[in-house]
This record gives structure tokens, C-alpha cells and sequence, in this order.
């Protein structure tokens, strides 16, 4: 870790008041820790609008009886082959399977691959959480 700096905000105490209930609620133990977490989140959120190199844990929902869905899905993974670092498929019930699909790699490509499985017909849920690589976050 870097060296730390201290710094003075003013804000409206309303606004401080609210804010200290929600973190109090999430199980923070001081403003800092929150401040700097949303602070990592802006920066995340950043990542993803620039070319930088991110990562991302790809959740998907289907019934694996649906014509060939399971092969459609194989296959847009094996196209994205580059970006696929893993994929995990649990199996639910007798028809619903659950695949946690972890990508890297340009966040625009990222965001194609995603789009592809998620337009894929016979998909209950697609979803995306956006991850940094780490090394620009402290
Ligand atoms: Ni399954």
C-alpha cells in the first residue's frame, strides 16, 4: 500500500447523516472504509469505459432440454475461447443448469460475449458482475 493522506470533506450534514445509517446497515465500522470502497467502485466503473484489460464472473440460467441450447452456449465460449478462463456448471434440479463463466481481456470484448449468450434464445437469466484486474486498485 501506498502512503496514506488524510483529507477534509464538506458536505451538507443531512447528506452525512443518511449516509452514515446505510453504511452503518451494510456493517462498516467507519466512513472511511466506505468512502474508500466507493471510491474502488468508481474506479472499476472506469476500467470498463477504457481499453484496459478487465475481468468478469458471467452467471447464466437454463434448461438444458431446450434444443440445442446447450451446444449454442458451448460454442459462443469456444468462439470467446481467449477471454475464457474458466466455466462452472452446476446442475440445479432435473432441467436448470447454473454456468459461472470467468472472463478476461478487453472490456469491449468482454461486453460482446455477454451480449451474445445473453440474446441466446431459451436463457432464463444472463448476468454480469464487473470485476477489476487489480493491479491499478489499491
Ligand atoms: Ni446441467
Amino acid at each position: 500500500m501506498g502512503k496514506l493522506i488524510r483529507f477534509g470533506v464538506s458536505m451538507d450534514n443531512d447528506l452525512v447523516g443518511r449516509f452514515d445509517r446505510l453504511i452503518e446497515e451494510e456493517g462498516y465500522i467507519n466512513r472511511s472504509e466506505a468512502i474508500r470502497d466507493l471510491i474502488r467502485e468508481r474506479l472499476v466503473e472506469e476500467e470498463w469505459k477504457e481499453e484496459d484489460e478487465v475481468c468478469a464472473g458471467v452467471l447464466l440460467v437454463y434448461d438444458h432440454h431446450k434444443h440445442h441450447l446447450t451446444e449454442k452456449i458451448t460454442e459462443i465460449q469456444h468462439h470467446f475461447y481467449k477471454l475464457v478462463i474458466s466455466t462452472q456448471h452446476i446442475h440445479m434440479d432435473h432441467d436448470n443448469c447454473m454456468e459461472i463463466i470467468s472472463v478476461r481481456g478487453k472490456a469491449r470484448e468482454i461486453h460482446k460475449f455477454f451480449n451474445k449468450l445473453r440474446a441466446t434464445t431459451g436463457v432464463k437469466q444472463c448476468d454480469i458482475i464487473k470485476a477489476t484486474v487489480g493491479d491499478k486498485i489499491k
